[in-house]
């Protein structure tokens, strides 16, 4: 069972990177993300943190149990090659083992890479005829993205890693000022155990088991623990980060974020909710069932308006044997749509700050 702690409105909490720990990787991340800015910076290019996939929140120190969020990374490994094509260099902030620009044609379940590939007369593996040329033009971008150093992977997995990352490479991405935009598109939890009520040790499914938590002024109420037969968890509301990279950690870029909802009564509601809440330039709502072929842009200026893959080409076959169980996959990638659209808003942007120069 799941509860919610304190009053259910979340607060902007300067405090939680004085009380959660830092990632032992964090300072590598930042030192790759310093010297990727700075060499796009001096060549006068736009950069794009995408950020993509789901964080979890770790029930216990050591890991064995965590709660997820739900995202296969689909939108930003998309969005990340329509970004790299429209001239960004881009910054792929993502959940780890998550689908990544281009290897996400041949990868998981529905695009499994095996099935793109046969034996040739002499017994070599190569690429089935009919996959050459679709795969031809996928290598040659993922070359280009490489010997250009347009693409930087950085991986998270937890919520802390996120909000971590987050805020350190938007540090090091203010020296671009209007030419720096985050596309956020990554599932980020809204709940997490702070670090001073985590268990270190797997949760014993006995409360005989149980672990004692306690610091220098003695027992605190773990977030995860057994009462009778029940499990219960008790979260703490994430901090606003959203709040925090708009008026503090990147107050000139461009700030797009997502709204994911299931219940299509509430997403143009929600998405008006959080663009005025946060003030910055552009919330895309879209709907778990149809994210693949509809998403709503609601801008600043007040602007509410649909993007949709016509119903004629939304689906396509997939090469998997079992792909029943797969959602359709559309024939056009509606990212094809939404980050030309995004990127012409950005020129809008740049172009206003260069005017009040
Ligand atoms: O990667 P994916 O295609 O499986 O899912 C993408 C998405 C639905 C997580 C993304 O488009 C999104 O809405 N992100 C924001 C989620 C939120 O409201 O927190």
């Amino acid at each position: 069972m799941v509860q919610q702690n304190g009053t259910g409105e979340q607060s902007s909490d300067p405090d939680y990177f004085q009380t959660n720990p830092k990632p032992p990787n964090l300072d590598r991340q930042i030192t790759l993300a310093r010297s990727f800015i700075e060499q796009h910076a001096s060549e006068n290019r736009r950069v794009a943190l995408v950020a993509s996939g789901g964080t979890t929140v770790p029930l216990e120190n050591q890991t064995v149990r965590f709660i997820d969020n739900f995202s296969a990374g689909t939108r930003g490994a998309t969005s990340a090659e329509y970004f790299l094509e429209a001239g960004y260099a881009v910054i792929f902030l993502h959940r780890q083992f998550s689908l990544l620009p281009y290897s996400r044609h041949y990868s998981h379940s529905t695009n499994c890479f095996l099935d793109f590939m046969t034996h040739n007369d002499a017994g070599a593996v190569v690429v089935e005829s009919e996959y050459q040329q679709q795969m031809a033009q996928v290598l040659s971008r993922y070359r280009k993205a490489k010997e250009d150093n347009t693409l930087l992977l950085l991986p998270f997995t937890t919520v802390n890693e996120y909000l971590w990352l987050l805020r350190g490479l938007a540090m090091q991405m203010q020296p671009l000022g209007a030419n720096g935009l985050f596309y956020l598109a990554a599932a980020v939890s809204d709940f997490f155990v702070p670090a001073e009520r985590m268990v270190e040790h797997k949760i014993q499914s006995s409360e005989d088991f149980q672990e004692e938590l306690t610091n220098g002024n003695g027992a605190r109420a773990p977030a995860a623990h057994m009462d009778g037969k029940r499990l219960i968890i008790n979260l703490d509301p994430v901090p606003k980060f959203l709040k925090l990279l708009v008026d503090g950690w990147a107050p000139r870029s461009m700030i797009v974020s997502f709204k994911l909802e299931t219940d299509p009564s509430l997403l143009a509601k929600k998405a008006r909710y959080a663009l005025e809440k946060y003030s910055h330039h552009l919330v895309i709502g879209n709907l778990l069932n149809t994210r693949k072929w509809e998403v709503l842009f609601v801008s600043a200026d007040g602007g509410e308006r649909w993007i949709r893959v016509p119903a004629g080409r939304r689906s396509k076959s997939v090469t998997n044997w079992d792909h029943d169980s797969q959602p359709q996959e559309p024939a056009i990638e509606i990212e094809s749509w939404i980050v030309p659209e995004v990127a012409k808003e950005h020129t809008k942007m740049i172009e206003k700050a260069a005017s009040k120069q």
